[in-house]
């Protein structure tokens, strides 16, 4: 029997807590960089204010994971059998650990989070209690923070609970929330588009084919292209939208389900994670107002300058911190020419890459003209008959899970600090300016 992971997680997680409390000991007044006046008012872009230890973002390799880049991943993580596609349950190990996983350790997170799978009856009864039309988004938090009657952290935290041992109930939370999840966003799914007709789980499938199943999906291809899904979206370092307020509200000392919440209320935004639902509605816009088939670079060209031209941003293109084409917009299209060469959306989705990035590289103030992952992922799914695009973000959200709850873990046993950054009024910083000049 292999150690389990949260032991795994205990051996590593304390001796870097205190090599990290020594760094900071030694090293306090080592400086990371200046601030300018322009960074304070573009989003903090550039600041280096927080620590994430479970993945890094380099603007032109993009994304690694505790040092893996997603071709690696690809690779090097274990599989389901017969399968090509990593297991997400891999890189959760990974994040977390830092550790590469044995095919022995994956299987066995998937049993376990098979066994603590089970969502409380009351979670199903505040869904049915929304209206149909309700976001699929605003169903998903709102069903996240109802499962919160089950912190294990907050009842600890109550009972009373020494500061060092807050990881231990937080580990409990996170898996316990991501174990529940598919089964969640699966009723959200089937309750709103299939007339509330439920599908059991799969015992003894991994965590992703069995979400798959759960949507009414059994094929080999779309487990694979759950596992690949449920991979890349995991994490995209610390300061975007979904990681930073996950991150920023645990550091109160919130628990797993009220931080995670509020993460999935920014990947909610169109800015952020909604540009996978806003793609395809993009794309099908298109397609209809240039009479359907298959429309030719000229066409599409001219429909992203009307987009430009009505004040609109192109969606899917773009990113606060890449400056190239995103390598999990490049796993997606891999997995595309595979499996679905002939695609019309999908053909559409590469002809648009064909001509964006000319339109929005001659416009000066953009400054990556380049797709991100929300450019190719609705593509995948309409393939399969996922049609129902409003429900895209969800699928990124389960997936948000591993990462920012493996973060939110680390940062509970490395014992981070409430976060609380400065801010300045703009008087104050005109005053800050004056003085300058006059000395
Ligand atoms: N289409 C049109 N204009 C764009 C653009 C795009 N795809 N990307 C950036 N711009 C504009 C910005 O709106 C901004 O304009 P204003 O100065 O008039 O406000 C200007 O170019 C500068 O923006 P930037 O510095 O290049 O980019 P930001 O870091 O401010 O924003 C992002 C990044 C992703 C929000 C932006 O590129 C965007 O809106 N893209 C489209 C939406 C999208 O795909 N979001 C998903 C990102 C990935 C994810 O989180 O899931």
């Amino acid at each position: 029997m292999s150690q389990s992971l949260k032991s795994l997680f205990a051996e590593v997680i304390h001796p870097h807590a205190a090599a990290v409390k020594q760094m900071v000991a030694e090293h306090g007044s080592f400086k990371l960089g200046e601030i300018t006046l322009a960074q304070v008012y573009s989003g903090m872009k550039g600041m280096v204010g927080m620590i994430t230890e479970t993945s890094k973002l380099d603007p032109e390799e993009g994304i690694r994971f505790r040092g893996y880049s997603i071709p690696e991943l690809r690779d090097m993580l274990p599989k389901a059998p017969g399968g090509n596609e990593p297991l997400p349950e891999g890189i959760f190990f990974l994040m977390l650990t830092g550790k590469l996983p044995t095919e022995e350790q994956t299987t066995s997170l998937s049993r376990e989070w098979e066994e603590r799978s089970q969502v409380p009856p009351h979670v199903f009864a505040a869904l049915d209690a929304l209206p149909l039309y309700t976001h699929p988004m605003t169903q998903f938090s709102i069903a996240i923070l109802a499962m919160r009657t089950e912190s294990v952290f907050a009842h600890e935290y109550e009972k009373g609970i020494n500061k060092k041992d807050y990881w231990d109930p937080m580990f409990e939370d996170c898996m316990n929330l991501i174990a529940r999840l598919p089964r969640v966003a699966a009723y959200i799914y089937r309750r709103t588009y299939f007339n509330n007709q439920q599908i059991e789980p799969l015992k003894g499938a991994d965590w992703s084919a069995n979400f798959a199943h759960m949507m009414g999906h059994d094929s080999k291809e779309v487990a694979e292209l759950f596992r690949l899904y449920m991979t890349i979206h995991t994490d995209h370092e610390g300061g975007n939208v979904s990681a930073h307020s996950t991150h920023l509200v645990g550091s109160a000392l919130s628990d797993a389900y009220y931080s995670f919440s509020a993460g999935i209320n920014g990947l909610a935004g169109p800015l952020h994670g909604l540009a996978n639902q806003e793609v395809i509605r993009w794309i099908l816009e298109l397609q209809k107002d240039l009479g359907g088939g298959l429309p030719s670079k000229e066409q599409i060209e001219q429909y992203v300058n009307k987009t430009l031209s009505e004040g609109k941003v192109v969606p899917g293109y773009g990113h606060a911190v890449l400056r190239k084409t995103d390598p999990r917009f490049e796993a997606q299209m891999e997995f595309a020419k595979k499996y679905m060469p002939d695609d019309d959306i999908c053909n559409i989705v590469w002809r648009v890459y064909d001509v964006v990035p000319g339109i929005l590289g001659s416009i000066k103030k953009i400054q990556n003209p380049w797709p991100n992952v929300d450019a190719h992922s609705g593509a995948l799914l309409l393939h399969y008959g996922i049609k129902e695009y409003d429900f895209f973000t969800v699928l990124f959200g389960v997936s948000r899970a591993l990462g920012v709850l493996a973060q939110l873990t680390t940062s509970r046993a490395m014992g981070l600090p409430i976060e609380r950054p400065g801010s300045i009024t703009s008087e104050g910083l005109l005053k800050k300016i004056n003085a300058a000049k006059a000395v």
